[in-house]
């Protein structure tokens, strides 16, 4: 009785080592499939090299509300990053002073305080949820992900004007984002 006691306790450890091994292995090439290298040549892909190549590049932060881990110290003050693995589309970009606050500010959910203009670079074009709500993670029922073309995006302080700006990411020119939420900026499509 003791023997088969052991036996079978020695048999549940096995399965819990051979569950955790696998459990590892599922989880590792997503992981690793993205390397740093990799993902600082996305980062820079956003911008003109004349100012992606000397920018601080970071990623996205593992955990909501986390820092986002520093790739490359920068020699400029432009701030880039790569693809976000939250959405679908490959999305990286280059952001000013300004709209690096702002990234900051979103990330931890804050009011950003927009003092000054700001100039940000999708130059890949980018994947969003929705064009209303900041804090969506996945488009409204019947909704799809809103693809953009290549773009730059515009920060300044105040409001934009809904009579001058479109809020029609399809209108064909410029639209507003996020308006009326403190993280409304202008989309430019340049291509
Ligand atoms: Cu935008």
């Amino acid at each position: 009785m003791k023997r088969v006691g052991i036996l079978s306790m020695l048999l549940a450890l096995a399965l819990l080592i051979f569950d955790d091994g696998a459990l590892v292995q599922a989880q590792a090439p997503a992981a690793a499939a993205k390397t740093t290298a990799w993902k600082i040549q996305n980062a820079m892909s956003a911008a003109p090299p004349s100012i992606s190549k000397d920018a601080t590049i970071l990623d996205w932060p593992a955990k909501e509300g986390a820092e986002p881990p520093v790739l490359r110290k920068g020699a400029n003050e432009w701030t880039c990053l790569p693809d976000d693995p939250s959405s679908p589309g490959n999305d990286p970009m280059c952001l000013d002073k300004m709209w690096t606050v702002w990234l900051h500010a979103l990330m931890g959910k804050k009011e950003p305080k927009i003092t000054a203009t700001g100039l940000g670079y999708m130059l890949q074009g980018g994947s969003t949820a929705s064009n209303s709500d900041p804090f969506a993670t996945k488009p409204a029922p019947g909704q799809k992900w809103l693809q953009e073309q290549p773009h730059v995006m515009v920060l300044v302080p105040g409001k934009l004007d809904p009579k001058v700006y479109s809020s029609d990411p399809h209108s064909g020119g410029p639209w507003i984002m996020w308006g009326g939420t403190p993280y409304e900026h202008l989309m430019v499509p340049v291509k």
